[in-house]
C-alpha cells in the first residue's frame, strides 16, 4: 500500500471502525483520535473501538466520548463494517477480543503501523514504515500528501500526542526531523503543548510514586552496572492500592541511570512473566525479546513468557548478561 491507495481504500468504504492494541498508549490513542477526526471530516460513519478502556491519562482525548470498548453495540458495528483501520499493531491478535470478531466475520482490515511485522500477519492490507517514530507521524505524512487542507487543530492534537509519547518527549533515537516539524506545526496551530504535557506526564497518581519507591528499594544491577533490572508482582501493586498502569514508564526511567545500558522489568503474572526491555542504543534488546518469544524495536522491546517466575527470570537475565558481556 502507498498513501494514495490508502486514500482510495478510505474513499471506497463508508462504515469504518478504528482500533488499536490492548492497553493503548499515547500513539494508539492519539493516532486513533486523529484518524477519527479525519474520517468524521470526510463524512464517514466511523467508530473507535478498542479492547481496553481509555487509560485515565488520555481522558482528555475522550471529552466527546468517541472511544468505545467492545460491547453489543460496538460489536454490531464491527460486524457490519466495510473496513477496519488497525493502528500501531504489529501482531493481529494484539487487537484483543476484536481480533476474533474480525476473523470470524471476515472483515477487511488495513494495518497502519511502524512496528516490525510479526508472523501473525493476518491483515487484508498494510502500510508499514518502521522508520516513522509513531503511527501519528505516518498519519501526518499521509494527510500532507493526500488531503493537506483537512489537517485542523483536532487532527493535529492527535498527531502531536502520538509523536510526543512515542518519542519519549522527543528524546528517543526514533525522533526524526519530521517529529520536530510536527511539533512546530502544532505550536503554530495554537495547541497548548504545555497543557498537553501536563495532562500526560504531570498527573502521576500517589500509588505510582509509592510503587516506584518500592521498586527503587529493590533495584538490581548486573554486568558491572550496565544492566539494571527489577521485579514486580500483583501484591506490590495491591499494597500501594495501585493499578497495572502505575508502572508504565518505569523501565525507561531506570535506563536513565548513569552507566546503565539496558533496563529490564520482570512482572510476575503467576505462571506467566511479562517483561519489557529498554536500551540506551548500544545493545539491541529486541534480539533478546525475540529469543523469549516477543519482539519490538531495537531499543524498546517486550515479551510475555509462560513459566514459573524464578525460572523465566534466570533464563532471561542469563541471556541478557551473556549478550552484554559478549558485546563489550
Ligand atoms: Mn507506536
Amino acid at each position: 500500500m502507498n498513501f494514495s491507495s490508502i486514500k482510495s481504500k478510505i474513499d471506497e468504504n463508508h462504515k469504518i471502525f478504528i482500533t488499536s492494541h490492548i492497553n493503548p498508549d499515547g500513539d494508539s490513542m492519539g493516532s486513533a483520535y486523529a484518524m477519527f477526526k479525519y474520517l468524521e471530516f470526510l463524512g464517514k460513519d466511523c467508530m473507535i473501538i478498542n479492547h481496553s478502556p481509555v487509560p485515565e491519562t488520555y481522558n482528555f482525548l475522550n471529552k466527546e466520548n468517541i472511544f468505545f470498548e467492545l460491547d453489543g453495540e460496538s460489536a454490531a458495528f464491527i460486524k457490519n463494517a466495510d473496513l477496519g483501520l488497525v493502528l500501531d499493531i504489529g501482531d493481529f491478535y494484539r487487537m484483543g477480543d476484536l481480533a476474533y470478531l474480525v476473523e470470524e466475520n471476515e472483515i477487511e482490515t488495513l494495518s497502519i503501523d511502524h512496528h516490525i511485522k510479526s508472523s501473525n500477519d493476518l491483515f487484508s492490507s498494510e502500510y508499514i514504515d518502521t522508520n516513522a517514530c509513531s503511527v501519528g507521524e505516518i498519519i501526518y505524512s499521509f494527510l500532507k500528501e493526500v488531503d493537506k487542507t483537512a489537517i485542523d487543530k483536532n487532527i493535529m492534537l492527535g498527531i502531536y500526542v502520538a509523536v510526543l509519547t512515542d518519542t519519549g518527549s522527543f528524546r528517543h533515537s526514533n525522533t526524526t526531523d519530521l517529529s520536530h516539524k510536527i511539533a512546530v506545526e502544532a505550536i503554530k496551530m495554537g495547541l497548548d503543548i504545555s497543557k498537553i504535557y501536563q495532562d500526560i506526564y504531570e498527573n502521576s497518581s500517589r500509588s505510582r510514586i509509592k510503587l516506584l519507591g518500592k521498586v527503587i528499594d529493590n533495584l538490581n544491577f548486573d554486568c558491572g552496572g550496565k544492566l539494571a533490572w527489577f521485579a514486580l508482582n500483583h501484591d506490590m501493586i495491591k499494597e500501594v492500592n495501585g493499578t497495572k498502569h502505575d508502572f508504565d514508564g518505569f523501565t525507561d526511567f531506570f535506563r536513565g541511570i548513569k552507566g546503565v545500558e539496558v533496563s529490564v522489568m520482570l512482572y510476575d503474572l503467576q505462571g506467566k512473566v511479562r517483561m519489557s526491555f529498554r536500551s540506551k542504543g548500544n545493545f539491541k534488546v529486541n534480539e533478546i525479546a525475540k529469543k523469549m518469544g516477543g519482539g519490538g524495536h531495537p531499543f524498546a522491546a517486550a515479551a510475555l513468557v509462560e513459566g514459573e517466575f524464578a525460572d523465566v527470570k534466570t533464563t532471561v537475565l542469563n541471556l541478557m548478561s551473556t549478550y552484554i558481556n559478549k558485546e563489550k
